[in-house]
């Protein structure tokens, strides 16, 4: 027989792990999740989606930052870095991640440095997951005069492996790059080069390492078994030995959502994964209205990840 505390921490452990209702985010419209575990805390750094209702494109400025010490209630810490941190830059705060490297916080962002239908690769740099953060490099990281790379360089999300080498992928219009950083964080180190393997990519990258074994995840767009039309996009996930690849894909892990755009980004915290990512579904939303979701994350035991459940409303 239990004794009472031996059967509240069993019931504790027991009871489904904590989540938000979503969206996350109501008092705007938010996208292109990143999430980065610190200590007690789930950062997640977002694009802000301002298009008015009835537009047809992209209006975003900044880049906001939400936190959470349970993944059900979250705090909303607003914009930590926008367009302006770039001073070569001029539109465009597309998607983005932070990696940590010595105490310092790298913010590798999507950001239109030289007008529509450019894009490029910038990074930000601060001394917390809050900031404040300030331009680390004074130009871009990648943009296309980097050789091998694309006109459309967006979508960047950087892996550090457990011996110090760090590297940076993205990419769009089904073109995944990727480099290796410098210990610096702020300069590619080598050639640009195509991952192998990464079946149907579309755009949004994503890595990580479970087990010893690298995940890719990324936004595809097609109608074998991802979506119902293209113009929609699913998250399809490869793996590999190695994080260079080759790349092996192993299928759908997130269906289609509500919004033409599917991205996302997946964390272990507190000994559950969970997967943030957006779509549609608040009040007002659409294509260019997005909003933050997260969801739990389940792997089979042999290191393949079940489909996601989403329980946006
Ligand atoms: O939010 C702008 C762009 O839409 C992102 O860079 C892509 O991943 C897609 O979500």
């Amino acid at each position: 027989v239990l004794g009472l505390g031996a059967a509240l921490a069993l019931v504790t452990a027991l009871a489904p792990p904590a989540l938000a209702a979503n969206p996350i985010v109501t008092g705007h419209y938010t996208a292109d999740p990143a999430p980065l575990v610190v200590g007690n805390t789930m950062y997640v750094y977002a694009g802000r989606d301002e298009a008015p209702a009835g537009s047809s494109n992209f209006l975003m400025r900044e880049w906001r930052v939400l936190s959470s010490t349970d993944a059900a209630n979250w705090t909303d810490h607003g914009a930590k870095a926008t367009i302006a941190t770039f001073p070569w830059a001029g539109a465009d705060a597309w998607a983005s991640e932070v990696e940590p490297r010595n105490g310092k916080y790298y913010w590798y962002t999507s950001v239109n440095g030289r007008g529509a239908g450019w894009m490029d690769i910038g990074v930000a740099v601060g001394d917390s997951p809050l900031g404040p953060f300030r331009d680390a490099k004074g130009g871009p990281l990648v943009s296309d005069s980097t050789p091998n790379s694309s006109g459309l360089n967006i979508d960047p999300t950087v892996f550090t492996d457990d011996n110090g080498q760090a590297y940076l992928y993205w990419g769009s219009y089904w073109a995944p790059r990727m480099a290796k950083l410098k210990s610096n964080m702020i300069e590619l180190d080598g050639p640009v080069t195509t991952p192998v393997g990464l079946a149907n990519f579309w755009e949004a990258p994503w890595m990580f390492k479970r087990n010893n074994l690298y995940y890719m995840v990324y936004a595809a767009n097609d109608t074998n078994g991802c979506v119902t039309s293209s113009s929609y996009a699913c998250q399809r996930y490869a793996t590999a030995t190695s994080p260079t690849g080759p790349w092996t894909h192993r299928g759908v892990l997130l269906g289609q959502v509500s919004s033409t755009t599917n991205h996302a980004g997946i964390v272990q915290f507190k000994n559950q994964w969970y997967i943030v990512y957006h779509n549609a579904n608040a009040p007002g939303g659409g294509n260019f209205r997005r909003s933050v979701a997260v969801d739990l994350v389940n792997f089979n035991a042999d290191g393949t990840i079940q489909r996601v459940v989403q329980t946006s409303t």
